[in-house]
């Protein structure tokens, strides 16, 4: 290949003459995304189209699959260089020749706005347009919240905006986004037939910023007040939603070029919010933790037939996960009933969804087709993958996987969905523990993403890398966790957990607790999620883990004495809350608060108010230690696995990032000094991690640890 073949077979932006046409292919992987390299190309391409008397019009299409995949997420947080794609995109509305967009794969944010500064637009099926900024902290800062609504009206502008949803071809031409649905699946070919077409019939260049959806008329007036009051009550701490609603408001308000500035003025202010950079950061780290090695990427393998051991809700929400991924599933159980208990638990999850109309009958006929079940272990002998979700007793635990050791296949996966026991022990009760490794799913487990990948010592580099392909296969964000008790989340939890209980001890009432958390942008607090998931199971942990309680430690007996009453919460209709007549949203109940001070007498504590500010900073400071220990103890990899885990399954706010990029945005120094001020009263539990002692020292953050995997 010559310099100039191999400077032009890797140019982001390729052009190609096709007789009046100018062929324009943006081949920038993994997503076309419009980095700099790519914008500068386009901007060559205009002027080609300018001043190329041969050229009649202008196609834009992506290579790879994808049309632009948007900005270039990476960018954000850096100095920004020009051409910017809003620039770009004026120049080619106003152009004076043709320019269409072919659509194939994904046209999303700044992608899509390109497309819309095209004169037409023409999708292939299976395309997937959107402007889904307001996930990432942004709204569509290149023409999007101005021609959007122009395109398409108010009202299904706002949708797209705030909900950022994909849509199809089909959808997109209903709609008037784009004008023709192209046939063959090849964008550049069915792309070139239309502009020939319309260079035919001599139709002239059609600015998007001259369409005429906007009326400014009462609907539109009410489609914007309705957006409003929905972002108030939905998204109340969120800054971009709101913005979006003020920039599709100045559509209606202002001229073209006076709405232009003030997108860009709201733009920028989404850019240097803090919540942009906390939502790209989770973005990018849910694509971290969910990778094993490059170089054990191409280990995994096959798993087409996967056996589940127990029927409960979480065998049965396993399977229905593993069912919903189009593979065959055994479940076995240890008898006829418990088992024909775990079928129709299974039964009863598609039986709801073709009841609410989201799944057919016949749907539901083929998924269940792939359901097998036995009370026969030999029924798993062919399974590729072997999930146990029984008792939490290691005696069974042992028992079961000697019968699978005895009956599976060479090669065939052994996982356990144990929360906390020691799967160490339970591979090396086995012929094959480097077959043995733990798929902690979070109940409940066909709808949670978060799925710990508990790696044994013993473990094989290709039974992990399979582990993480079935989890894709599954749509989980896995994250890859070493063997303690409570792996990741739940020992972080049972941490964060002790430091509200002592601030309930020391005065805290349990509804300032939840209401500080709620206020930091978690939708329920620690007491709340402790009534909606059960205080028995918080108190059998408890049980269980008082023999090797430290004596020295601080224990507090509140959630005890509350659930020696049977208050476990919203399924027995009181817990910490009161649930009158089955509702969902409890009620603060004064024989809690009764109870919070009979133990504060009994334990010689006289109370002190606790603001919120305060029940912050302990709640947070305990999470955040303790998740640098759990970094520092090689349990997670890097403190991005620890925010993937607590986003993903334990309800923190996403457009904070995470614990430890929270923790870096507050600095770790400060979060240090909490912990060194808290310790004073309590040193037994307030013990700063080392590693945040020494990233203090060497003026480093966590971030700097979040090292891609070689
Ligand atoms: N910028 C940079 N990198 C990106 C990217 C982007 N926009 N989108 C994806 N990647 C990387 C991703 O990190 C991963 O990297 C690889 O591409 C494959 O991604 C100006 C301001 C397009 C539907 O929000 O939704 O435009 O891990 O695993 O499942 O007004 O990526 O391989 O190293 O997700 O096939 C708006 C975000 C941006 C779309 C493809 N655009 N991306 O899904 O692959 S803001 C978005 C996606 C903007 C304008 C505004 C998906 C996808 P790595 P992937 P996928």
């Amino acid at each position: 290949m010559t310099q100039a073949e191999s400077n032009r077979a890797y140019a982001p932006v390729q052009m190609e003459v096709h007789g009046p046409v100018l062929l324009v292919t943006i081949n920038h992987p993994p997503v076309n995304a419009l980095g700099l390299p790519v914008r500068q190309g386009l901007a060559a391409a205009a002027d080609r189209l300018e001043q190329d008397p041969s050229i009649a019009a202008m196609l834009i299409v992506g290579g790879g699959g994808n049309f632009v995949g948007g900005a270039d997420i990476r960018e954000f947080g850096k100095p920004r260089q020009p051409p910017f794609v809003r620039d770009i995109c004026a120049r080619l509305e106003g152009a004076s020749k043709l320019v269409v967009a072919a659509i194939q794969g994904a046209a999303l944010g700044g992608g899509l706005e390109l497309a819309l500064s095209a004169h037409y637009r023409l999708a292939v099926d299976g395309a997937r347009l959107g402007l889904p900024e307001v996930l990432l902290g942004l709204l569509p800062g290149s023409g999007g919240t101005q021609r959007l609504p122009r395109l398409i009206g108010v009202s299904a502008a706002l949708d797209l905006m705030l909900t950022g949803r994909h849509i199809g071809a089909e959808e997109a031409l209903a709609l008037g986004l784009v004008d023709r649905i192209g046939k063959g699946g090849d964008a550049a070919k069915a792309g070139l037939t239309y502009v020939e077409e319309l260079l035919r019939a001599k139709t002239a260049p059609r600015p998007t910023r001259s369409a005429g959806a906007v009326r400014g008329d009462e609907q539109d007036l009410n489609a914007l007040a309705v957006a409003r009051e929905t972002q108030r009550k939905r998204s109340p701490l969120l800054l971009s939603p709101h913005l979006i609603v003020d920039a599709v408001e100045a559509s209606v308000r202002d001229s073209f070029d006076d709405a232009m500035v003030f997108e860009q003025r709201v733009f920028q202010q989404c850019v240097d919010s803090p919540q942009r950079a906390g939502l790209i950061h989770a973005f990018f780290s849910e694509r971290q933790a969910t990778k094993v090695p490059e170089a054990d990427r191409g280990k995994a393998r096959p798993i087409e037939q996967v056996g589940v051991v127990g029927g409960g809700t979480m065998g049965a929400g396993i399977a229905v996960a593993a069912l919903n991924a189009d593979l065959r599933v055994t479940l076995l159980e240890r008898d006829a009933g418990s088992l024909a208990r775990g079928v129709e638990r299974i039964e009863n999850v598609y039986a709801d969804l073709v009841a609410k109309g989201r799944m057919t009958p016949e749907g539901r006929d083929a998924v269940l087709h792939r359901l097998t079940s036995s009370t026969e272990y030999a029924a798993l002998g062919d399974s590729d993958l072997v999930i146990e979700a029984v008792f939490e007793d290691m005696a069974i635990k042992h028992a079961v996987f000697m019968e699978l050791d005895r009956v599976c296949k060479p090669g065939a996966l052994l996982a356990t969905n144990t929360s906390y026991l020691d799967i160490d022990e339970i591979a090396a009760r086995t012929s094959r523990p480097q077959d043995v490794i733990g798929l902690h799913f979070f109940a409940p487990a066909h709808v949670m993403r978060l799925l710990e990948v508990v790696v044994p010592r013993l473990a094989s580099a290709d039974a992990v890398a399979t582990a993480f392909a079935f989890a894709r296969r599954l749509k989980k964000v896995a994250v890859r966790a070493g063997v303690c008790d409570g792996f990741i989340g739940n020992r972080i939890l049972s941490v964060y957990r002790r430091a509200a209980d002592y601030m309930i001890e020391d005065g805290a009432s349990p509804y300032e607790i939840d209401e500080a958390l709620r206020s930091f942008g978690y939708p329920m607090g620690p007491l709340q999620v402790s009534d909606l998931s059960g205080g028995d199971i918080g108190w059998a942990t408890r049980k269980r883990q008082a023999a090797t309680r430290d004596p020295k430690q601080r224990y507090v007996q509140i959630a005890d004495r509350i659930a020696e009453r049977g208050w476990f919460g919203q399924k027995t209709g009181r817990g910490w809350y009161l649930y009158r007549d089955g509702a969902r949203v409890g009620q603060p109940d004064p024989e809690v608060l009764a109870i919070v001070d009979e133990e504060r007498k009994r334990a010689g504590i006289t109370p002190r108010p606790f603001k919120p500010e305060e029940i912050l900073r302990r709640y947070l400071a305990a999470m955040i230690n303790e998740g640098a220990n759990v970094v520092h103890e090689g349990i997670a990899l890097r403190p991005l696995d620890v925010d993937v885990v607590f986003v993903h399954g334990f309800g923190f706010p996403r457009f904070r990032g995470g614990p430890m990029f929270y923790a870096d945005s507050q600095g770790l120094g400060s979060i240090l000094a909490d912990i060194e001020t808290f310790a004073k009263e309590d040193p037994a539990f307030w013990r700063p991690s080392p590693l945040l002692v020494e990233l203090v020292r060497e003026g480093r953050n966590f971030a700097s640890l979040n090292t891609a995997l070689a």
